[in-house]
């Protein structure tokens, strides 16, 4: 019998696959549909302050091997989305995970504290959004001591199980990881988006995105998510949700080697729809038959072995 069931923390998945934060998450009724789709759990659009509008569009663009996108983390007001959050938390037949953001130090705390009172499963704090400057000019995830920061700060003010979700635009994810780890974050989502990067349509001879630079996902990112998964085992104990470019069964057996617990698609349910969650799960366990897995455990950082 082969067992995919996953595990973060407390936490038991009936599958590995996560709905990660950006992607169909705004309302408690996509997140259910992504849910009853075979996703193993859910994220919601990273929940903020107070509305917003985000970029103009476009906001999107599929470019060679994935997307572009620089959104500008719209969102609506924090009641609308704590109220989407409270209904998601009490009809969904998975786990919820609720993303959020602050654009200071104070801010992460105070919305932590907010959303918290829905009782999600856990709370996710995105440091790493690559379109918007927080305070002090970068995202907070790029520099070790303002993640470490953040992190205190939300461990300070909620109960819920925190993930931290890291930026590959750093020349040394581990040290960002150890830092967050250190600072109290029960486990990591890895990557965000990866870039910026650009791309100029030839007829107006402008930027295509609006806002001209945008993070990169999709399968042409999977080798640099995999990458920073397998640094990021090697340097904490906790649980990693490895996430970046993954299209199939065979990728997520990748990211599971490199070390991650669960792992999430974004990218190709734009792509597939949201059956791509039953297709992975359909294709990692005959993976896993055919090879002689019996249960992820056999499978989680088998690459550094
Ligand atoms: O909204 C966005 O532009 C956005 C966010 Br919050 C994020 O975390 N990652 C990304 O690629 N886009």
């Amino acid at each position: 019998m082969t067992d995919i069931r996953a595990t973060l923390r407390s936490v038991s998945l009936e599958n590995p696959t996560v709905l990660p934060a950006g992607i169909l998450g705004i309302t408690a009724a996509s997140l259910k549909r992504v849910a009853a789709s075979g996703a193993g759990a859910v994220t919601t659009k990273s929940i903020g302050p107070q509305r917003r509008e985000g970029h103009k569009n476009p906001v999107v663009v599929e470019v060679n091997g994935g997307l572009l996108n620089s959104v500008g983390l719209s969102c609506p007001s924090l009641e609308e989305s704590i109220e989407e959050l409270t209904s998601a938390v009490k009809e969904s037949r998975v786990p919820v995970i609720a993303s959020f953001y602050g654009r200071s130090i104070d801010e992460f705390g105070l919305v932590a504290a907010q959303v918290s009172k829905a009782k999600p499963d856990f709370i996710e704090a995105n440091i790493s959004c690559p379109n918007i400057e927080d305070e002090y000019g970068k995202p907070f995830g790029t520099d070790h001591r303002f993640a470490a920061a953040v992190t205190e700060k939300v461990k300070d003010s909620s109960k819920i199980p925190l993930i931290v979700k890291l930026t590959p635009n750093v020349p040394d994810i581990k040290v960002i990881a150890a830092a967050v780890e250190e600072a109290g974050a029960d486990c990591i989502s890895a990557i965000n988006t990866l870039g910026p990067g650009m791309l100029i349509d030839l007829s107006s001879g402008k930027p295509v995105l609006s806002n001209r630079f945008g993070g990169m996902s999709g399968p042409a990112v999977l080798p640099v998510a995999v990458r920073c998964v397998y640094e990021i085992y090697d340097t904490v104990d906790v649980p990693i949700i490895g996430m970046g470019g993954i299209q199939s069964g065979l990728d997520a057996v990748q990211m599971l080697m490199a070390g991650a617990s669960a792992v999430g698609i974004g990218t190709a349910v734009w792509k597939r729809g949201p059956e791509v969650f039953n297709v992975v799960s359909g294709e990692l366990t005959r993976f896993m038959q055919v090879n002689g897995y019996r249960s992820l455990k056999d499978l989680i950082g088998r690459a550094h072995q």
